[in-house]
């Protein structure tokens, strides 16, 4: 019997390296200061972790733009550290995933500035270039995810190249074999150091359309270069030069694909990725105008979405659950409220992506119901992606109090603001009297993880307690890691969230409901029949509340009740 692969039963904790834990006094995060802090992530009960680029890079994006594959960037530490790291996590049973960014390299990178500087030379090809349309102008009507347009003029060269991200972010050219062997070479050369997989930034965007066709007025990217028509086969040929056994994880982050080709993506029979980060839930906000056109969503929205998800990547596929990253806004910002209901509402979306079928991933300081930061002006957006957001709006005609302002809810540098360890100057990121490289939020007295551990141990009512709580009970009850998932359709105006998570192979004997008030307002409990189930046992296996009256739910109230055998 096939052993199951080890990430199905896993919890993974995402850190974002550059604001977990500074060690050295530079106001940076860096890679001792993780094992600083592994002692967090073993109390938590987690079994990996997936941290972001630490490899050479002129952090034009944070480190998504890397100079050199194969080295640590000083700014994080040494290949010596990334070594002691990868030993003391597995001496605690974590497991390490590296973040491959493979679709694009800085263009400080020697292959680029050879193939920039030598159109004749080997590396001519390593990247997508391309001669100026008839008119002058760029090659197509290609755009950035970063606002700009996606394609930059060398007049070293005298051609454009492409950027799917920042200037400095040139996209490589998988359509060459070389590439390819060098990008398979780079991953073997970290799982020779021991490292047990990787987040592949953005590897759906690696094919692209021969002869780089324009989009159709009002057309979607994809085929042009979002899941292209190459993309599926380099990754299985990728995959199949790794060394190491099946158990080397390939979790891919698939920007603008969809439920039916994330189901391709990780079909076994695909042998491509095993998992795919996947946005339709993380774009439930998104206006016809895109990020920066803020659209209010409810409860039934994002249980449809779950669904859709689910539905898509039974059987085979595996799903991949999150609720936020250093790409989103805090989750309990977007997805709660974090005024009144904040550590209610942390607690219910926590329990909606912890629970459901799949492997969670954990982004630091949701734990800790980390919320957006309280930007008062522009100029206080570190992303390159913000800066660009607000010249485009504005370029479009936006008032700059509106730019801010759509901007400020859904930048990026919401959730890379310093880790918050305790209530001391700097949140206990780094030293007394050191400035952090991006400020920390002034609510860290309060939402910090040495008070909520506190709290926890006293057994008073955390965040930080109710996640340790809910990974214990994935872990404890088979069904969660094991089971399959249906989510309930409670009707277009009902703020619960429910599912039901039971043994795909036989109906009840375990089964558990999974019941979730994602509302800050008192809500009639679902009733068992409307659920169409039988009977549940009266007391839950999980409650945040104590069951008062079985009519209704609290405001983010959550319930796991097991169900009667037969259901
Ligand atoms: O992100 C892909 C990406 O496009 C998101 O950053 C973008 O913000 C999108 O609109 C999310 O809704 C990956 C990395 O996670 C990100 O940090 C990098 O900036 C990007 O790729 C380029 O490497």
């Amino acid at each position: 019997m096939k052993e199951r692969p080890w990430w199905q039963d896993a919890v993974i904790y995402h850190i974002y390296p550059r604001s977990f834990r500074d060690s050295t006094g530079d106001g940076v995060g860096d890679l001792p200061g993780i094992v600083e802090k592994l002692d967090h992530l073993a109390w938590l009960g987690v079994n990996a972790l997936w941290m972001g680029p630490v490899f050479r890079s002129p952090q034009v994006d944070n480190g998504y733009d890397i100079s050199d594959y194969r080295d640590i960037d000083p700014l994080f530490g040494s290949l010596a550290d990334l070594d002691h790291l990868v030993a003391e996590a597995h001496r605690l049973g974590i497991r390490v995933l590296l973040d491959l960014v493979l679709n694009h390299s800085s263009t400080e990178h020697p292959w680029f500035r050879a193939s920039r500087d030598n159109p004749r030379g080997e590396y001519s090809d390593f990247y997508h270039w391309a001669d100026p349309a008839p008119n002058g102008g760029f090659p197509n009507n290609w755009r950035s995810f970063f606002s700009i347009p996606a394609w930059t003029w060398s007049a070293e060269r005298g051609q454009y190249y492409i950027n799917l991200f920042a200037v400095e972010q040139a996209d490589l050219n998988w359509t060459n074999p070389r590439v390819r062997h060098e990008m398979a070479a780079i991953a073997n050369y970290w799982l020779d150091r021991d490292v047990d997989g990787f987040r592949m930034d953005v590897i759906n965007l690696i094919s692209k359309a021969p002869g780089y066709p324009s989009i159709p007025p009002g057309g979607n990217p994809r085929g042009y270069y979002i899941d292209g028509p190459e993309a599926l086969g380099w990754i299985r040929e990728f995959r199949s030069r790794l060394r190491g056994t099946d158990d080397v994880l390939l979790v891919g982050e698939t920007i603008g694909t969809t439920p039916p080709t994330s189901r391709r993506w990780t079909a076994a029979e695909s042998r491509a990725l095993h998992m795919v980060i996947s946005f339709e839930h993380v774009n439930i906000d998104y206006g016809p105008g895109g990020r920066w056109d803020y659209r209010p969503f409810r409860s039934a929205d994002l249980a449809g979405i779950v669904a859709t998800q689910q539905q898509a990547l039974a059987g085979s596929s595996w799903p991949c659950l999150y609720s936020g990253n250093h790409d989103q806004p805090r989750a309990v910002s977007r997805f709660g409220n974090d005024g009144a209901f904040r550590r209610e509402s942390a607690v219910a979306v926590a329990a909606l992506f912890l629970l459901l079928r799949g492997t969670p991933i954990i982004y630091q300081g949701e734990e800790i119901a980390m919320a957006n930061y309280p930007f008062t002006a522009p100029d206080q957006f570190e992303d390159v992606k913000s800066i660009n957001a607000i010249g485009e709006l504005t370029a479009e005609g936006a008032e700059a109090g509106d730019a801010f302002a759509r901007v400020k809810a859904q930048a990026r540098d919401n959730a890379r603001t310093p880790m918050q360890w305790d209530a001391t100057e700097t949140a206990g990121f780094t030293s007394d009297g050191v400035a952090p490289w991006f400020p920390v939020n002034p609510d860290y007295p309060e939402w910090n993880v040495e008070r909520q551990r506190e709290l926890a141990e006293q057994g008073e009512p955390s965040v930080l307690g109710v996640y340790r709580q809910l990974i214990a009970l994935r872990r404890d009850h088979t069904v969660f890691r094991t089971g399959a998932c249906e989510v309930l359709d409670l009707g277009e105006d009902s703020p619960a969230i429910a599912f039901r998570r039971y043994a795909a192979d036989a109906r009840g004997g375990g089964a558990m409901l999974v019941v979730i008030n994602f509302s800050s307002v008192i809500s009639p409990l679902p009733s068992p029949a409307k659920l169409g189930l039988g009977s549940l046992d009266k007391q839950p296996v999980f409650a945040t509340h104590p069951k008062t009256d079985s009519g209704t739910l609290q405001p983010w109230e959550v319930s796991v009740f097991r169900m009667a055998a037969g259901y």
